[in-house]
């Protein structure tokens, strides 16, 4: 092994050197007297983009030759971070390349910060995809995944006077060395217009679209090499371009500024990420986006199967294709029409071999961001489309209507089209009833799921349903991430682990080893001084390695419960103010996510946290003993460096709320210890490091659902909670706002009223939690022995585990 602790590529840091000065010169134009640190970073990039080349051609020549089934993975977003640090581990590369730059004069680690983050992507959807992507290399499955070129990432939250303000992210503004365009892979993808039937078969007959408007999708390949670097795979994302300009010209007969301006509306498909989290938007834009990355991938991959099977009739054979919750959910009309109008296919065939190759990931269950599309924006936009979603309803209601009596009420839950608020394409129902499995992203997800928005058409597909539950990649979130922990796990346990994640466990004798618990209580306290740089260099305030470093990052959300842990910081500055005596554990409390712009509430909340932090650390009584930064920009880079530095990992959504989560297991591997509500994915993280390992408070999904009915207030709840109440009061007074002291009415508002997300509910019990870890923190021994034991159990949660069960049950998908 390298000194990282990881496994070496073949290739010597003298080889590494002369590809990286060859690059410098040839491809950057740059020579080492005149190259900056950003040409040093091109340089290097390209170089390792070299050695995936050779993998990449190799996997793709094996797919074809072995006739391996494929899986597309469909994704709006692809969250994916810096690749340098991510191909160099995975190539073996890192020590060899660093040692190469070294020579030169150049610090890998610091050209690797000039890299800017791909943040395609909002947050745990977007990062579930790239882990996805990354397992199914590291898996040799034959996968592509496809999604769009966005030229703008989600937005760069700045904190003005500690309020979220949006600026543009252009991240391909200095050039992406990772991409290969590809102008010769492009596909018209048709808009508006009307429809004509052509020949016999009734409404379920072929039919031509006269479309009003036509985009290219062009091709953008990025190569996602697996672990070890023996498999390659590829990133395909679409950029929108209009139809060249003498065609244009042609289309538009001499209105030139008409069509600049249709030119400029066509471009606008990939020119930025949707930011909205978890709220419908019901853009028209939005839909053209989805419709555009869908269509283009579909016409990839039929002609790619066609070009090698030659007939349609085997595509479930050799493709299965996952949409990544219904963003791309269109694809189920989209591959009707296509086999149907482009194919000639008749509507049984194509519908059978639809169901065979499509499958669908719920990843929420809040009826807010449950896609639907107005039955008049879709058949403007769409309209074959729309005639074809008719169709499939007909069918399906049909075809219920047969087996047996049904009520009016259920055929309304049933339908396709939501009639209650002005006719709707209810987006999840057509995915579900395109595709041969529909999966959960946790136990208790999936346990929801058929329960609520899917209770009747589980009843009708019983065993549709199946649950998959989310995983992580350890190469990007443990060997990367933390290298440190990830060398010494490799000196104490051998180096098996790094490509058998299980066996992590064989870390856990280790756990009561004192000689092995100063290491690992070393390598954290190493990575919270590199942290506590971060937090020093963008928040102006000192922090303490050897106070509890106490983590909440992800978006901002009310069901996230951000606020119950500001309260919980409000209430503990006051316990300390009354009683200098009491012995809690010294804190630092960590924020760190981004609000949607639009968010009001969400948005109040980080100035909250903004607020709150500024008065404590004016407190000179206080500010050594707890501290609350909010970290401005969260984004992957930003987490991996947090992440190896958290003693505590907060996992307090509302139960039956977050579908999984995936911070919690970035965090739990990493060894910080959980304070937890029963909610997504916490309740396995439960089973596997056990009960005496993880902090578990507050009310089960069936408590928060017998709460919302007796329809108790905040305020009653408030009325029995001395400590809450307390808060309550501070707030209220302008304590921390004494600028404006009515700041922060609306969100006291919201939890004094009906307290959708139980804040004023779990907020003892959670207070109580804190204390019991409070106890933990004070008990060295202990706190390392619990900490050791969540890493060593948390191998369960590696993305090769869910992406192998994917292959087993869902996709038949070969591994390895
Ligand atoms: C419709 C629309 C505007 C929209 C709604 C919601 C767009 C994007 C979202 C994001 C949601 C679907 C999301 O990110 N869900 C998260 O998925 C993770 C991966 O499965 C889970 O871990 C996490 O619990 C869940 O919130």
């Amino acid at each position: 092994p390298s000194p990282s602790g990881l496994p070496s590529s073949g290739r010597t840091a003298e080889q590494w050197r002369d590809d990286i000065l060859d690059k410098l010169l040839y491809e950057v134009g740059r020579t080492t007297q005149t190259a900056a640190p950003q040409d040093w970073y091109q340089a290097t990039a390209y170089a390792v983009r070299d050695q995936i080349v050779d993998g990449w051609v190799g996997s793709r020549t094996r797919t074809y030759d072995e006739g391996r089934k494929r899986v597309y993975y469909f994704s709006v977003e692809f969250l994916i971070g810096r690749l340098l640090t991510d191909s160099l581990c995975n190539m073996g590369a890192t020590a060899a390349v660093r040692q190469a730059l070294n020579t030169l004069g150049v610090s890998l680690d610091s050209i690797s910060e000039l890299e800017p983050d791909a943040a395609l992507g909002n947050g745990g959807l977007g990062r579930l995809a790239a882990c996805f992507m990354e397992s199914l290399a590291s898996l040799s499955t034959p996968a592509y995944g496809y999604g769009i070129r966005y030229e703008q990432g989600l937005f760069k939250q700045a904190l003005v006077d500690g309020w979220q303000r949006e600026l543009p992210e252009d991240w391909l503004s200095l050039g992406n060395p990772w991409e290969f365009k590809r102008p010769d892979v492009a596909y018209p993808i048709c808009f508006g217009g009307v429809v004509e039937h052509i020949g016999g078969d009734g409404d379920k007959g072929r039919a031509v679209w006269h479309p009003a408007e036509r985009a290219v999708a062009i091709a953008h390949d990025t190569p996602v090499p697996g672990w070890r670097g023996r498999h390659v795979n590829t990133l395909r994302l679409w950029s929108a371009r209009s139809l060249d300009p003498m065609q244009l010209e042609a289309f538009n007969r001499g209105d030139f500024v008409g069509a600049l301006a249709d030119r400029a509306k066509i471009e606008a498909i990939s020119r930025v990420l949707y930011p909205n989290d978890e709220t419908e938007a019901g853009q028209e834009l939005r839909l053209r986006q989805e419709f555009f990355f869908t269509s283009a991938s579909l016409q990839d991959l039929t002609r790619r199967h066609l070009t090698q099977y030659k007939d349609f009739a085997s595509l479930p054979d050799y493709c299965a294709i996952q949409l990544n919750d219904t963003h791309p959910s269109i694809a189920v009309a989209e591959l009707m029409r296509l086999l149907i109008d482009e194919h000639g296919m008749a509507w049984d065939e194509a519908w059978s071999i639809t169901t065979r190759t499509l499958n669908y990931t719920n990843h929420t269950l809040m009826p807010e961001a449950l896609e639907s599309w107005s039955v008049e924006l879709l058949g403007r936009v769409l309209p074959r489309h729309l005639e074809i979603i008719y169709q499939i309803n007909w069918e399906h209601l049909r075809r219920i209507a047969e087996h047996g009596p049904t009520t009016d009420a259920r055929n309304a839950a049933l339908s396709l089209i939501d009639e209650q608020h002005g006719r709707r394409v209810r987006m999840g129902h057509l995915a579900f009833l395109g595709a041969h499995r529909v999966n959960g992203v946790s136990a208790l997800h999936t346990e929801l799921m058929r329960q609520t928005v899917f209770k009747e058409l589980n009843e009708v597909y019983p065993g549709k349903i199946v649950n998959k539950t989310n995983g992580i990649t350890f190469r990007r979130w443990l060997f990367e991430a933390n290298p440190r922990l990830t060398a010494l796990l490799v000196e104490t346990i051998g180096p098996a682990f790094l490509d058998d994640p299980m066996r992590l466990v064989e870390a856990a004798p280790f756990a009561t080893d004192p000689v092995f618990v100063e290491r690992y209580a070393r390598c954290r306290r190493e990575n919270k001084i590199s942290l506590g740089r971060i937090i020093r260099d963008r928040c102006g305030i000192a922090t303490d390695p050897a106070s509890l470093f106490d983590v909440q990052i992800k978006r901002i959300h009310e069901y996230k419960r951000q606020l119950l842990n500001v309260l919980e910081t409000v209430a503990l500055y006051q316990a300390i103010k009354d009683d200098p005596g009491q012995s809690f554990a010294p804190r630092v409390k960590i924020f760190a996510g981004k609000s949607a712009a639009s968010y009001v509430r969400a948005k109040l909340i980080i100035k909250l946290a903004n607020d709150v932090g500024h008065r404590i650390d004016a407190d000179p009584a206080v500010r050594d003993r707890l501290k609350l930064v909010f970290l401005p920009n969260y984004n992957v880079s930003l987490a991996e460096d947090i992440v190896p530095a958290a003693d505590l990992s907060e996992q307090i959504s509302t139960a039956g709320m977050e579908a999984s989560g995936t911070g919690n297991m970035k965090l739990g591997l990493n060894g910080a210890i959980t304070i937890g509500t029963l909610d997504g994915a916490n309740v396995e993280m439960r089973t596997n490091v056990g009960e005496e390992n993880i902090v578990i408070f507050g009310l089960t999904t069936p408590e928060v659902q017998a709460k919302r009915a007796a329809g108790i207030t905040g305020a009653e709840v408030v009325a029995g909670s001395p400590r809450l109440a307390r808060v309550i009061e501070a707030l209220k007074a302008g304590e921390f706002s004494p600028d404006d002291k009515q700041r922060f009415a609306p969100l006291l508002d919201a939890i004094l009223g009906a307290d959708p997300f139980m804040v004023c509910a779990d907020f003892d019990s959670y207070w109580e939690a804190q204390r019991r870890v409070d106890a933990l923190w004070a008990d060295p021994a202990a706190w390392w022995r619990v900490s050791i034991l969540n890493t060593a159990h948390m191998g369960w949660f590696s993305s090769d585990r869910t992406i192998r069960e994917y292959c087993a049950e869902i996709w038949g998908a070969p591994t390895d």
